[in-house]
């Protein structure tokens, strides 16, 4: 009985050591890579127990000099928050234990353009992929498996180790993207660039950029100066507006390129086009008589576009679906000619978009011209024609690329004729839309799109008839009209943003809000480090 007691007081003793000795456990020893928070969830995640740790002696080793630009990238990411000062090294072969690795040389070709495999061991971070932007992706991958305060621009206190095993991933979709409205408000370079790192963390590939709208023509044209001079002139709301010079939007694209991001430009024709006709008045068809019954939203009175060949008013409201071009006037064509031209040569990616949205006030039969004019011109240009729902039903054929929002009428019309399509569907992918009805800025006409809203849905069977494999992927577009400056900008696109992304990338095979809130709730320690002002909504589990 004694003995008894003796041990029972024994086994309290030890075990009572334990807990305390668990308690004292510094915090950060992660030694169990599935535990790890990533988002977009990735393809295969496998534990080995042990881990790395990276350390004032810890170096970048690339794979041959191309690579060296993505090491510093990482480099960059990486010595703010830890102090170090991590080198980049091009070398051959694996380098000693202690560093990071990036090679593409014997990599997996199965996983694509843009997947990687990550190997943590105890002695090394081993990425590999077999093209360059497989490496960029992995490394996101590299950051979120550190912990959270990797990401702030001051130093931290370490310990920094990363729990060991092995990550394969690749994407399930080529295209995942945002759309920035730049022209309801203008934003600054610097704030594109933010808005392209911030997408960049969630692995997305596309920037569209909304460049022209009825209230703001947001990109130089050197053989239209008016344009800019007068139609970048203003705002929604009459804020002074501005425009990107040449060599400002040059600078934004080889920004987005370096993050393995293509910039995907949109002049939208043949409406939404009042910036234009205010900046030259030889555009202006004059007074535009709605068309009965295909006049959805309610008209403003603005629709008067006044007195022909005369420049009609800047506008600094919000009503859409009003202006237009007109086929009858040849110069008409001489214009979206030399934009698209301008605009092609300054663009290395494949895609030019020409809108073609709510051209309510353009007759049927001229809107069908107009998509087919637009797309011989972006063929000679040598690019794709993207452009919304609407252009379904011109003569478009395998080559164009339709972003569906809202008809399901107009994306079965695309797919008939062979077009691949984006799905951005307003009532789920629209980031303008409040989460709720207090949400302080944002529109609701689509939907409130709450979180759990946002990230439930399923592109491939989004719209009936629609077969997943003419699906290039998703892109959530963020429109201005409430949104003036970068905290507006990451209220709404934060926490909605990581969810596209995750449905871009990852297989929607067991995918629930349930297990992705959790996720996504750990990530408000990360969004917080990144300075981003998200949206906590009540139905994440917060760990900040
Ligand atoms: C519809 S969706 C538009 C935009 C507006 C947006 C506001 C689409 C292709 N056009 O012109 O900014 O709604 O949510």
């Amino acid at each position: 009985m004694k003995q008894f007691s003796t041990h029972t007081f024994l086994g309290l003793l030890l075990s009572g050591t334990f807990i305390v000795l668990l308690s004292c456990k510094p915090s950060g020893p992660k030694t169990d890579l599935t535990k790890e928070t990533i988002i977009p969830k990735p393809v295969s995640v496998t534990a080995t127990g042990d881990r790395f740790s990276l350390t004032d002696d810890s170096n970048i080793y690339v794979e041959g000099d191309e690579l060296k630009q993505i090491g510093q990238y990482l480099a960059n990411k990486l010595n703010p928050s830890t102090g170090f000062d991590l080198q980049v090294t091009a070398m051959a072969g694996e380098p000693p234990s202690g560093n990071i690795y990036l090679t593409t040389a014997g990599a997996d070709t199965q996983l694509g353009e843009e997947g990687y495999e990550l190997t943590i061991t105890e002695d090394l971070i081993k990425l590999s992929a077999p093209k360059p932007a497989g490496l960029f992706r992995g490394i996101q991958t590299i950051r979120q498996i550190l912990p959270s305060k990797i990401e702030f621009a001051s130093i931290q206190q370490g310990p920094w180790e990363i729990a060991s095993g092995t990550i394969r991933d690749y994407p399930t979709y080529s295209w995942r993207g945002s759309m920035l409205d730049v022209a309801r408000h203008f934003f600054s370079v610097e704030d594109v660039k933010r808005y392209i790192d911030l997408i960049a963390f969630y692995k997305m590939n596309i920037m569209h950029l909304h460049l022209s709208d009825d209230q703001g023509w947001r990109i130089e044209i050197k053989s239209w100066p008016n344009l800019t001079t007068i139609g970048g002139s203003t705002e929604v709301g009459g804020g002074k507006g501005g425009f990107y010079t040449q060599e400002q939007y040059s600078d934004i694209v080889n920004y987005a390129l370096s993050q393995f991001i293509t910039i995907v430009p949109e002049i939208d024709l043949p409406g939404h086009i009042n910036s234009a006709l205010a900046s030259y008045g030889e555009l202006n068809g004059g007074t535009i008589v709605p068309i009965e019954g295909r006049v959805k939203m309610n008209m403003s009175p603005k629709n008067d576009l006044g007195k022909k060949n005369r420049p009609t008013e800047l506008y600094m409201g919000t009503e859409v679906g009003w202006s237009t071009l007109r086929v009858e006037k040849e110069i008409t064509f001489k214009f979206v000619d030399d934009v698209l031209r301008e605009l092609a040569a300054l663009t290395p990616g494949p895609y030019l978009h020409i809108g073609g949205d709510e051209a309510h006030v353009t007759k049927k039969e001229d809107y069908i011209t107009f998509v087919n004019r637009f797309d011989d011109m972006v063929k000679s240009y040598g690019k794709v024609m993207v452009g919304w729902e609407e252009i379904a039903q011109g003569e478009i054929d395998s080559n164009a690329i339709v972003q569906h929002w809202s008809s399901p009428k107009y994306a079965l019309m695309a797919a008939e004729k062979g077009s691949k399509i984006i799905m951005s569907p307003a009532k789920k992918a629209y980031l303008d839309m409040q989460y709720d009805s207090t949400s302080r800025i944002g529109l609701h006409w689509a939907a409130y799109i709450e979180v759990d809203s946002a990230y439930n849905w399923d592109p491939a069977i989004r719209v009936d008839g629609i077969p997943q494999e003419i699906i290039l992927g998703v892109e959530a577009p963020l429109w201005s009209e409430t949104v003036t400056n970068m905290d507006d900008i990451e209220y709404l696109a934060f926490p909605r943003l990581p969810g596209y992304a995750e449905i871009g990338w990852s297989s929607s095979q067991g995918r629930t809000w349930d297990e992705y809130k959790v996720r996504l709730g750990k990530h408000g320690e990360r969004m917080r480090a990144l300075n981003i002002d998200f949206y906590r909504s009540k139905l994440v589990p917060w760990v900040e």
